[in-house]
């Protein structure tokens, strides 16, 4: 019994080139069949295997290019990934035009003992900024962790006197080279039912129980550099709550003449934080005319939607995907991340939007707030770009 065939030409490029998609039986392995009797073919259907999306390489300079008209792109690093040998040292170059020291420029690696000052990390990556065209937003003068315990040693007027001089150090010596800094980081209470909008911590005990603190800081961060952006910084600012209490916080601080030009918005995310509410971040500020630039300081899309609970006290916690990151929740990302840009580029008052990370292999989402895998980031763990930075910059891409 023959079989009728059809062949396509893509098929019979596989048969010359002996591919194996198909099973040929009885032609006496294909050269020795000598009988002059046409033989029985059995045709196994060849699989049509999915042709693998060409995966997606940005070109040099394409994801800063694209949001030059708009804000700059940042990436929060640690000083290793600067060096030449470390992969992420070229997407760094190629690909951001800002960084953020990740945690070498907050005070317990600056100041770890008082009046003692540690420059090198801190200096490395000023420079390493400077010798690749990029700005650099210093991260953070004042927040109530990793931050050595003798900041909050003493009377409120010794804690002011110390603070002042630890500022005026910091900022002076990288006067017009860092551009912006996060003056005060996390300020703003997470308690929705608290009588005032200020986070209890060893900053408000210190101050004598009050938020002068805040003033403080940015009057001398002010005094050491008059030309850098200075920024109040906080997490959560989705949030319509801790939204609130910022946006008040923030009201006060520039009616009463306290220096602030800008707002960061941390917007540590998660695949399920509706759209709308990011967004609502940024217009809120927007909304009280207030003249205040904005930037996205820390972005990065957690793979997992948790309970409160699981960051309090790790209970809780969406179970580890480990390996198996189900599709939708990476599609979910790459919408969410390429919605965001288009977001924020439509607002004018965005000017630096920072990766709080290059590749998923370095997020601090590894460990927290429980120890398993997360792909919060652009780049994957190869460093390869993922379908959410194509959905960034690419139009006619659906993730
Ligand atoms: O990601 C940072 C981590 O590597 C540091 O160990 C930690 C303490 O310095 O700070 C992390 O960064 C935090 C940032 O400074 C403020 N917002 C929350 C970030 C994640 O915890």
């Amino acid at each position: 019994m023959a079989h009728k065939l059809t062949f396509t030409a893509r098929d019979r490029l596989k048969l010359l080139l002996g591919g194996s998609a198909f099973a040929l039986v009885g032609c006496g392995g294909g050269g020795g069949g000598n009988s002059g009797v046409t033989p029985p073919l059995v045709v196994t259907p060849p699989p049509t295997p999915p042709t693998p999306p060409a995966a997606f390489e940005p070109t040099v300079g394409q994801f800063k290019n694209a949001f030059a008209a708009n804000f700059e792109i940042g990436a929060a690093i640690q000083e290793d990934q600067t060096l030449d040998a470390d992969q992420d040292s070229q997407i760094l170059k190629d690909q951001f035009n800002s960084i953020t020291a990740e945690f070498q420029m907050k005070p317990e690696i600056i100041a770890p003992t008082e009046g003692v000052f540690d420059w090198t990390v801190p200096d490395a990556l000023v420079q390493f900024a400077e010798d690749n065209n990029m700005v650099i937003r210093g991260h953070a003068l004042l927040w109530h962790q990793a931050t050595p315990d003798y900041f909050f040693a003493g009377t409120p007027a010794e804690v002011r006197t110390r603070l002042e001089s630890y500022i005026t150090e910091v900022v002076t010596r990288y006067k017009d080279r860092v551009f912006a800094w996060d003056v005060v980081n996390e300020v703003i209470t997470d308690d929705n039912s608290a009588s005032d909008p200020y986070r209890r911590s060893n900053w408000w005990d210190a101050s004598g129980g009050n938020a002068d603190y805040i003033d403080w800081a940015f009057n001398a961060a002010r005094a050491a550099d008059p030309n850098c952006q200075l920024f109040i910084n906080d997490y959560n600012t989705e949030l319509p709550g801790k939204r609130g209490r910022y946006v008040t916080v923030i009201k006060d601080l520039v009616d009463r003449g306290v220096p602030v030009d800008g707002v960061g918005h941390q917007m540590h995310l998660h695949v399920e934080t509706p759209l709308a509410e990011a967004l609502a971040a940024i217009d809120a500020i927007d909304d009280e005319f207030m003249g205040l630039i904005q930037h996205v300081t820390e972005l990065d899309i957690s793979l997992y939607n948790d309970p409160g609970s699981c960051f309090g006290d790790q209970t809780g916690c969406r179970a580890d995907y480990g390996d198996n990151i189900p599709a939708s929740v990476i599609t979910q990302q790459a919408e969410l991340y390429r919605d965001l840009f288009e977001g924020f580029a439509a607002r004018s008052s965005v000017t630096s939007v920072t990766l709080w990370g290059v590749s998923d292999a370095q997020s601090w989402l590894n460990n927290f707030p429980i120890t398993r895998t997360n792909a919060p980031l652009l780049w994957d763990r190869d460093r390869n770009a993922k379908s959410a930075l194509q959905a960034i910059l690419d139009p006619d891409f659906t993730p």
